[in-house]
């Protein structure tokens, strides 16, 4: 059975049970007050805007055992996976590894690392650890999708213009069709939230399409 969402550039037709919920990286360093975002002087009430109807989009999900994959960002303690590179261009005391107001920043283990408590994963959830931006780096999200018979991805999370938007990017590239839910999408920049859902459906679509979660809970058979 296939339904169809309202969406821009154009509605998308999907099959609800070849379809996975992401939520990237609603991280406690990205959304809490105490957190390694607000540290850095961003406003995180723009991310938490997100979060009421992420746990609508969460609630339809697990009533319809759709697959759920929570992302978290975040290295190993001894930073053997985290380029020198992406470490080294920002200042000490805001580098990945250094230690922040909720634990070494960025780091999987630590208490800003973990998903934020109003999302908290349910047991038989796919929770992956990321050392990059995009989901499929150094992950088996690409794997793991195959297994599941997944072609579309609802695509939920922070940041819109970050770990989003090259998560929506490498999707594209794979195979899979990425449909972003723009009020369950943020950035610590609403004009580089909104330039990147931009980029993501010009061209008739060229990385996936842009909608919201009330035309996905609208379409989604009951
Ligand atoms: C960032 C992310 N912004 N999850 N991470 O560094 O978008």
């Amino acid at each position: 059975m296939h339904i169809t969402i309202p969406a821009e550039p154009h509605p998308v037709t999907i099959d609800p049970a070849a379809t996975a919920l992401m939520i990237i990286d609603m991280q406690k360093d990205f959304l809490y007050p105490a957190g390694f975002g607000a540290l850095l002087g961003n406003d995180v009430t723009l991310l938490q805007r997100t979060i009421e109807p992420i746990q609508q989009i969460l609630t339809l999900a697990r009533a319809h055992g759709t697959l759920v994959i929570h992302t978290r960002e975040g290295h190993l303690p001894d930073l053997s996976d985290c380029p020198p590179t992406k470490r080294d261009r920002w200042a000490a005391g805001t580098r990945i590894g250094d230690p922040g107001p909720m634990g070494r920043i960025l780091i999987r283990g630590e208490a800003g690392h973990g998903i934020i408590d109003e999302l908290a994963p349910q047991a038989g959830e796919i929770v992956l650890d990321k050392p990059g931006k995009s989901s499929f780096y150094a992950t088996d999200l690409e794997a793991i999708l195959h297994q599941h018979g997944i072609l579309n991805l609802l695509v939920t999370g922070v940041t819109t213009d970050v770990c989003c938007n090259a998560t929506v990017i490498a999707a594209n590239d794979r195979g899979f069709n990425a449909i972003v839910l723009e009020d369950c999408v943020s950035s610590y920049n609403p004009a580089r939230h909104a330039a990147t859902l931009e980029a993501i459906k010009a061209q008739g679509g060229i990385f996936g399409w842009v909608t919201d979660s009330a035309a996905v809970q609208q379409s989604w058979p009951t």
